[in-house]
């Protein structure tokens, strides 16, 4: 048991759970929410119990909203389809609030685990086949009345504006000491003006997007290795692909993960971009329109630039959003998806033939 600062008591006492029955310890190695495994002393029962962030996801009941009509649209039209489910509390609420904070409850998924980096193509393949069937599987989901959990999470307009407003109000010193890295920036902000036309094309369709493809977001069959399904499904809501592709490219081709500073191993690995493309594709090819394929490749530069850039507002801003351990840490993940980001683009052609060869 470790140490705690919530009454868990009465967090699981709103589940219908009793304290007593479950040992409890901080599971995964997310930036956001705080992730618990419930064990039960009795039985081999398993939970995952979640704190949400409320200052990242201001609105919790809307996560619940999104994931509730997911789970009941999917277990209309695919009921094999895996899905994490929440648990409802004992007055049919889908998250327990107990001291002002937001609690939710799912079944542990058994047989299974996630990794935190990619060292065989065949899981970039399987992650990224997990995440087209998910948003194949959700191809015919009314959106209407989804609302967004976070407002403008992966619009890139408004994350490039969070960056200047970072640059006009933000601290000076850093600011100063780190010309190559703002410059980069702003030398690449073609990217925000492609990003808007690209979305504004009536032939780029808004579909049901997790918008958190990392790999320790799928879970893996510890028997067969295959994927099981996807968790963490904060951010399920109405998007683009290119958001879910190009995490996938942002995080499953480098060999070093966004924290490390081995910036000489930052690269894109070809094999491992085929590999997740054509895992995406073999869910998605027969869905996307003319316009999602014209700009597949679109989708790396795409995520692997916000997140350099919502790094690096975040060092200029005194690190309010991502957590840190050393007060360079922001810096050095916006360096890494920099050099990242220079790897692909001056190796589009090799990529853009790739994808070709796929589609
Ligand atoms: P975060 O990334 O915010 O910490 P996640 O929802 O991704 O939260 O959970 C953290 C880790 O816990 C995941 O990477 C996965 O390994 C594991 N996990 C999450 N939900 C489940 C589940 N329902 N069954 C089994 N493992 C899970
Ligand atoms: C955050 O919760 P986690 O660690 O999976 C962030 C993602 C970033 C990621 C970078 C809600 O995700 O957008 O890509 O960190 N989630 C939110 O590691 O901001
Ligand atoms: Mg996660």
């Amino acid at each position: 048991m470790t140490k705690k600062n919530f009454d868990l008591e009465q967090i699981l006492e709103a589940f219908g759970l009793n304290l007593n029955d479950y040992n409890y310890k901080p599971f995964g190695s997310g930036h956001i929410n705080s992730t618990f495994l419930l064990e039960s002393l009795r039985t081999d029962q398993k939970f995952v119990l979640q704190k949400i962030n409320t200052h990242v996801f201001p609105k919790p009941w809307v996560i619940a909203q999104n994931i509730g009509n997911t789970s009941e649209f999917l277990s209309r039209n695919h009921p094999d389809y895996l899905f994490i489910h929440q648990i409802r509390t004992k007055d049919a609420q889908d998250l327990a609030v107990v001291e002002q904070e937001y609690w939710r409850l799912s079944p542990f998924i058994s047989n299974s685990y996630s990794i935190n980096t990619v060292s065989d193509p065949k899981m970039a393949f399987e992650a990224a086949k997990a995440f087209g069937l998910l948003t194949k599987n959700l191809h015919s989901m009314p959106l209407d009345g989804l609302q967004p959990s976070i407002q403008g999470f992966h619009d890139l307009a408004w994350r490039y504006q969070q960056f200047e407003d970072a640059l006009k109000n933000g601290n000076q010193e850093r600011i100063k000491s780190i010309p190559k890295e703002i410059d980069f920036v702003i030398n690449q902000k073609h990217l925000v003006d492609t990003y808007q036309e690209i979305i504004s094309n009536i032939d780029y369709p808004t579909r049901m997007i997790h918008h958190d493809t990392k790999i320790n977001n799928v879970l893996f069959d510890q028997t067969t290795n295959k994927s099981l399904c996807v968790c963490d499904l904060d951010t399920l809501m109405p998007g683009k692909i290119i958001s879910d592709l190009g995490d996938m490219v942002r995080t499953y081709t480098c060999e070093e993960s966004e924290e490390s500073t081995n910036f000489e191993n930052i690269k894109v690995r070809p094999e491992y971009f085929e590999a997740l493309m054509d895992g995406y594709l073999s869910q998605m090819k027969a869905l996307i329109t003319a316009a999602e394929k014209e700009n597949l490749f679109f989708a790396g530069p795409f995520m692997i630039y916000m997140q350099g850039l919502r790094f690096l507002t975040d060092y200029l801003n005194n690190d309010i959003y991502y957590p840190i351990k050393h007060p360079e840490d922001n810096l050095n993940r916006a360096k890494n998806q920099r050099i990242l980001l220079d790897d692909l683009l001056s190796k589009e052609a090799l990529y853009v033939e790739l994808i070709n060869k796929i589609v």
